[in-house]
């Protein structure tokens, strides 16, 4: 029968892909627009929990029974992946069954239709679009006090880089926490979806540093951004590889950890196991990058990264919250660094979600007042090729790629 309507939702790791995980599953008859909204939370709940979710409604065909379907949507739950981590913890999928036609049912496990339809945008909006005769639809929208649930269309992510490394300073010291805010703000306003910070240079030549230190300069920009009345505009990602700079990150509830040694320490890989953020990880031969330690010549440079990417597999981090990063400039000569630009196509036919960190880079072989616009075009290639995020300087340049 028809009318069976199923809410969804997914707030970890690639959400898109979740989601789309559930149009295998049931036979679909309508499926509305996709739509973001910041997660509905009780007032007291950790900050790790605040991950913005996606929701879409479908209306699907089936001939069982509302507990038979409630099982084997359970079941489609499971096979994401979803672990009980209590009520309004996030999660990888959620299905809830919205209505079974015109059954009305009130039991234990199931109530029909659902309880909360009428006071949650994120799922009327959705309900509309494919059931607009739904009864009172109109007016349950028009009665809700706010609407925070936005249409969402996959695009490359603008990670935009938040440089807090003193260097980069005359005076040699931390950046102050003012001075934060507002490149901080500049960012965000730049367009940034993503907003990447970190203390540790890994420029050819620069001094390896070790958490204590590396805390110490991330530290109070990092509580400042936290704090800031623009977070909740963007992702923020930590780049990190160490594992307790990313344990105080996590517990102050940042989105991303950015590795770029790619997940080569075990404390690493098992605090990462246990989160719920997003891990970007990166190829490399050796950090800080050296210009003498390459792949050999006769490598096929993307043959390389997709051994490295099977290999970063079998830790056993589900693969929809990991993004893959090839690491231009990383163990690469200029030439395998283009290689692997030019045959971006052949890394994401691969699977997963992909970063190219590309910006500004030697291998561009441009002088520096140059390199942005040389940046800006292989990322208007990359782009339309389905690159899932690009880590750059100028944000404001690559707006609306
Ligand atoms: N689901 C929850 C709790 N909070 N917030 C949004 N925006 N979307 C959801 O689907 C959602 C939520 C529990 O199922
Ligand atoms: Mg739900
Ligand atoms: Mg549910």
């Amino acid at each position: 029968m028809r009318g069976i309507y199923l809410g969804i939702g997914s707030n970890i790791g690639d959400r898109a892909a979740y989601l789309a995980l559930v149009k295998k599953h049931f036979k679909v008859i309508a499926e509305s627009s996709i739509y973001e909204s910041p997660a509905l939370l009780p007032e007291d709940a950790p900050v790790t929990w605040n991950k913005p979710f996606l929701n879409q409604v479908l209306e699907i065909e089936s001939d069982l029974s509302p507990e038979a379907l409630l099982l084997d949507v359970k079941r489609v739950e499971a096979l994401a992946g979803r672990k009980d981590r209590g009520r309004w913890s996030p999660r990888e999928l959620d299905i809830d069954i919205l209505a079974f036609g015109n059954t009305r049912l009130d039991t234990a496990s199931l109530q029909l239709p659902h309880a909360g339809i009428s006071s949650r945008d994120f799922v009327l909006l959705p309900l509309r679009e494919i059931a607009p005769s739904w009864p009172n639809i109109h007016a349950l929208i028009a009665d809700l006090p706010e609407i925070r649930a936005r249409i969402w269309r996959k695009r490359t992510q603008l990670m935009g880089i938040l440089n807090v490394t003193p260097d980069s300073f005359s005076d040699g010291g931390t950046l102050e926490t003012e001075a934060v805010a507002s490149r901080f703000e500049a960012v965000v306003d730049a367009g940034a979806d993503i907003i990447d910070i970190g203390g540790e240079s890994t420029r050819p030549n620069a001094v390896p540093l070790e958490h204590e230190e590396e805390w110490a300069r991330i530290n109070s920009p990092l509580h400042a951004i936290m704090c800031h009345p623009l977070r909740q505009r963007v992702a923020i990602s930590v780049d990190t590889r160490h594992w307790k700079t990313a344990k105080r990150a996590l517990e102050l509830g940042v989105d991303v950890i950015n590795d770029v040694s790619g997940l080569s320490d075990a404390s690493m890989i098992a605090l990462l196991k246990d989160s719920l953020c997003d891990i970007a990880v990166m190829h490399s031969l050796t950090i800080p990058a050296d210009k003498n330690i390459t792949l050999p010549d006769n490598a096929d440079p993307v043959a390389e990264v997709l051994r490295w990417k099977a290999q970063i597999l079998a830790l056993g981090i589900p693969e929809q919250r990991l993004v893959f990063d090839c690491g231009i400039g990383f163990g690469k000569t200029a030439e395998q660094s283009r290689v692997l630009i030019q045959r971006f196509l052949e890394l994401k036919a691969s699977g997963g979600r992909w970063l190219m960190g590309h910006s500004r880079k030697s291998f561009l072989e441009v002088p520096m007042e140059q390199r942005d616009a040389a940046t800006l075009a292989i990322s208007k290639r990359l782009a339309a090729q389905g690159v899932d995020m690009v880590r750059i300087h100028d944000v404001a340049g690559h707006y609306g790629l």
